[in-house]
């Protein structure tokens, strides 16, 4: 009897003791768009594309000027953002198809699990793009294991990217609004008979592909990926930032009040196809990927107004961002191109999406918290990935060894202006070097630009370049700094354990 009060003492304690500790930790909301340029956001100079409301976040917040994602495409920065582990550790962190199995393993650390393990409750609704299932999946029964397994308490989201099958919502690992007797079936090998394709329908199509999506035609867009059956649980694209906020002030509305919470809100916009609602069509001139991002920010501005009228915007720490940098033509007839006038996704940056240049991963990052920071601009160098490490500063939590995530909660909170020293960049398995203002390419051949028109950044020869005196990138000093050149070499192979 003494023993058990004993040994319940020091537990009781403990508990009461983080229990008052947890009510303080604020909420955390994570917003990653999706291809979001920092020369789309009007608070880092756009002046062709007005976003009132993230520019409110970058207004009264910190603004980086040197954010950066890890790799210049969708799957391995979420993974990396969620890992806190660069994703060319792992070679399936790759742009995965709509039938991916689960890239986390599910034993791996997270942040979301971190959060959980902190007292939080936990939410991923949007953009997922990180697999889900055993790779076997039969989307007719719950999916296991679902992105729920990987630390999210609750998940509501698109299995890959809207322009791939399949286009269905996906609630705590079922598919949303199937019917039993119309099951869906998806492939990426083959067609299902009898299902239309932009090839065998293009008269079905009410946006034409010009690369790459020429698979299931679905509300007149066709896809990458084949898909059959489904009909009413398929999505609407230009329902899709409705029906999300709704999840999102649903899931809000209904969680446990006595719980902080975790929510990645992963936006849509403005990958393609854009297929923005009809009331933002026309609401810049440069066709659908502008009006994409008008409602991109509308969605910021509504879960923020939803945070001030609950009272929750001083207790909720937001962190804007995109998961890499811009692309303007992604692989359809959208007058992307044609209608870009002098507008510039990149902002001055060389690359962009798909890139190794600084465009591909140079990123608006943007953290609001209300009543706490002092509104100001970084030039502090911070990466994504560093936020599971951060974070579990912020909260006290308990953050493994062994990760590439490092805590800069200073930098990310505008305390200091120093952030990391140097970082590593990956796109589609080719990796680069940042170290203070510079940057290192190696000699990478194949393609210079694809089909979208964005500089891969494969010089064929050494690239060494100075970001502060030179941000486009369009002077080579390797030649001419053989020791600086050596020097970049020598850390970057140390840290990625690769010789070039
Ligand atoms: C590419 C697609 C592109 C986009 C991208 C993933 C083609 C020609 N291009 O393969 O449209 O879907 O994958 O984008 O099919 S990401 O932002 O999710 O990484
Ligand atoms: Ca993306």
């Amino acid at each position: 009897m003494r023993n058990t009060a004993l040994r319940l003492l020091p537990a009781l304690a403990l508990a009461s003791v983080s229990c008052s500790e947890k009510q303080q930790n604020p909420n955390i909301l994570l917003i990653v768009a999706d291809d979001l340029g920092l020369g789309d956001v009007s608070a880092y100079g756009s002046r062709t594309i007005c976003t009132p409301n993230i520019d409110r976040l970058a207004d009264n917040g910190i603004r980086f000027t040197n954010g950066y994602a890890t790799s210049s495409t969708s799957t391995p920065s979420r993974y990396a953002l969620f890992t806190g582990m660069y994703p060319w550790r792992n070679a399936e962190a790759k742009i995965l198809p709509g039938d991916a199995p689960l890239l986390i393993d599910t034993e791996m650390p997270t942040m979301p699990k971190m959060l959980q393990a902190e007292g939080y409750q936990t939410a991923a609704i949007g953009k997922w793009h990180l697999g889900m299932g055993d790779g076997d999946t039969d989307w007719n029964k719950p999916i296991s294991p679902s992105a729920n397994t990987v630390g999210f308490d609750y998940t509501c989201l698109i299995a890959a990217t809207n322009d791939r099958v399949p286009t269905v919502y996906v609630e705590n690992g079922l598919v949303e609004g199937l019917e039993a007797d119309d099951p869906i079936y998806v492939s990426y090998k083959q067609n299902f008979e009898g299902e239309p394709t932009a090839l065998t329908h293009p008269e079905m199509m009410k946006m034409k592909w010009y690369d790459g999506h020429f698979n299931s035609i679905v509300n007149g867009i066709p896809r990458i990926g084949f898909m059959k059956g489904g009909q009413k649980a398929r999505w609407v694209d230009e329902q899709m930032a409705d029906y999300f906020i709704g999840k999102v002030k649903n899931y809000l509305d209904n969680r446990d009040k006595d719980k902080p919470f975790f929510l990645y809100y992963g936006l849509h916009q403005p990958h393609v196809p854009r297929a923005p609602h009809q009331r933002f069509v026309g609401s810049t001139d440069l066709g659908p990927r502008g009006d994409a991002v008008v409602e991109a920010d509308w969605c910021v501005g509504e879960v923020i107004s939803y945070l001030e009228k609950s009272g929750l915007a001083e207790n909720t720490l937001v962190i804007f961002t995109s998961d890499n940098g811009p692309v303007v033509n992604d692989g359809y007839c959208d007058d992307s191109e044609e209608r870009l006038g002098t507008h510039d996704p990149r902002n001055g940056t060389r690359g962009g999406k798909y890139s190794l240049f600084d465009g591909g991963t140079h990123i608006p990052l943007i953290i609001y918290w209300k009543g706490h920071l002092t509104p100001m601009l970084s030039d502090a160098l911070v990466s994504q990935h560093d936020f599971f490490a951060s974070i579990g500063a912020l909260v006290g939590g308990s953050v493994p060894e062994g990760l590439d995530s490092q805590n800069h909660l200073d930098a990310f909170l505008g305390r200091t202006q120093q952030g990391r020293v140097d970082l590593i960049h990956e796109a589609e398995g080719r990796l680069s070097y940042r170290k203070g203002k510079y940057s290192l390419l190696p000699p990478y051949t194949g393609l210079v630009r694809n089909k979208t028109l964005n500089e891969l950044g494969n010089l064929g020869e050494w690239g060494l370049f100075d970001l502060e005196a030179d941000f486009g990138e369009k002077h080579n000093i390797a030649a001419d700094n053989p020791e600086l050149l050596e020097e970049m070499k020598s850390n970057f192979s140390y840290i990625c354990g690769l010789n070039f």
